[in-house]
């Protein structure tokens, strides 16, 4: 299972609407393991496939501390979202060096499929559902710096382009 490039932010493919999974095949399992093996090499507590220009409804997870709980979220669907919301610091391994604050529902039920094909409901807070609510923005194609201003944006793609023009 080799690892997998992770698109850099501004790079217009981040911006991809992801298509659902029809079944959760071999193929799909060894794109699981690949993100899985690539999340743990860029050390995030998440990834999506759209980050790895895979635009499939596929997400891993693991905010344990070990590094030995994968969480995998194939056709998420939030079905709850708490009306509280927190502004949490956020980061992400497509803007890499950048942290600033976004606003997310403090708590959320998720349905997904597992990798047993099967649709489990999974009820999130803390960092989980940060995590979960930033990594289905991905599969939209949007990325946590959108909901920054546009200051704030301007002056994270001219660093990001600087930084990938000297690696
Ligand atoms: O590794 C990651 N850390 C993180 C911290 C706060 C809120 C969200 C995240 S997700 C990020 C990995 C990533 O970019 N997933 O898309
Ligand atoms: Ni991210």
């Amino acid at each position: 299972m080799p690892s997998l490039n992770i698109l850099r932010y501004p790079d217009p493919r981040l911006h991809t609407l992801a298509k659902p999974v029809a079944v959760v095949d071999a193929r799909v399992k060894e794109l699981v393991s690949s993100m899985l093996q690539t999340m743990y090499e860029a050390e995030g507590i998440g990834l999506a496939a759209t980050q790895v220009n895979v635009h499939e409804r596929v997400v891993v997870i693991d905010v344990s501390e070990g590094r030995d709980k994968p969480l995998v979220l194939i056709n998420p669907e939030i079905g709850w979202a708490s009306s509280e919301t927190k502004i949490n610091e956020e980061g992400c391994l497509s803007v890499p060096g950048i942290y600033d604050g976004v606003e997310r529902a403090v708590a959320i039920k998720v349905t997904a499929l597992g990798l047993d094909g099967q649709r489990h409901t999974h009820e999130a807070d803390g960092l989980l559902a940060v995590c979960i609510q930033h990594e289905m923005d991905h599969l939209q194609g949007k990325v946590f710096v959108e909901y920054l201003s546009p200051l704030k944006r301007s002056r994270i793609k001219t660093k990001m382009i600087k930084q990938s023009k000297s690696d």
